[in-house]
């Protein structure tokens, strides 16, 4: 039985393997080890190897009317993997492993166990009614720019530019919603607006990679 039958996988598998680009977050339960279980089923999808991620950095939640120091704060990483699987096949199994996690859609933006977005996979452009690629907010948001360049320096979004710029542009638009949590979970840099004094990440909440 092929690779493709045997995961019950659905459009046909990339000749060669491609880049791509995963971001997660999670701002309710667990979120530390919420986001190291999903990085161990990233590494157990089919057809896809190599994959890397970066520390996690905590976050203000970005909500429908702008940051909300009061929400949840979120933990958020980048994914970097090379798979031959779809496009659509390797949303599908996003979505898979979101619900695993407990996901519930309730309101767009809202407070959620798991969220993985694909942010890139490779060079493509797609716009249909499932999948948008690029991710098309990922060029302004800092807690996917920042996990992302701190892995992949001279990471480029396909008619964005290079993410490094794009991160500059956003740190110099006056927000900044993001901090680095490091080895003793203390912030390794301080934030902007609201909510400077809320927590870091805890001890057992580390450990994406
Ligand atoms: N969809 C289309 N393109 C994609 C793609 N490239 N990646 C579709 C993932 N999904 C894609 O997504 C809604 C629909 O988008 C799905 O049916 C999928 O097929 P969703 O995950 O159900 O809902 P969502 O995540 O609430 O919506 P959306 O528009 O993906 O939101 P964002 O832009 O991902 O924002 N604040 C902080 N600090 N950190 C966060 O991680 N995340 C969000 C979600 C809001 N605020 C946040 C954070
Ligand atoms: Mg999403």
């Amino acid at each position: 039985m092929s690779v493709r039958l045997a995961h019950g996988i659905g459009d046909p598998p990339a000749h060669d393997p491609i880049a791509a680009v995963v971001a997660l977050g999670a701002n309710l339960g667990a979120r530390a080890e919420t986001l190291a279980a999903a990085v161990e089923e990233l590494r157990l999808l089919p057809l896809t190897t190599d994959v890397r991620v970066s520390e996690p950095i905590e976050t203000v939640a970005v909500t429908l009317t702008g940051e909300d120091a009061d929400a949840p704060r979120y933990l958020n990483a980048v994914a970097l993997l090379q798979t031959r699987l779809a496009p659509t096949t390797l949303l599908r199994e996003l979505h898979r492993i979101e619900a695993e996690h407990g996901r519930v859609r309730r309101e767009k933006w809202g407070d959620r166990t798991l969220d993985l977005d694909l942010i890139t996979y490779g060079d493509e452009r797609i716009d249909d009614e499932r999948l948008t690629v690029p991710h098309p907010r990922a060029h302004e948001r800092e807690f996917v720019l920042a996990p992302w360049v701190a892995i992949d320096p001279d990471a480029v979004i396909p008619g964005r530019g290079r993410v490094d710029a794009l991160l500059a542009g956003v740190r110099g638009g006056g927000t900044r919603d993001a901090r680095s949590v490091d080895e003793a979970g203390h912030d390794a840099r301080s934030v902007d607006g609201a909510g400077q004094d809320a927590p870091s990440a805890s001890a057992e909440e580390r450990g994406t990679q």
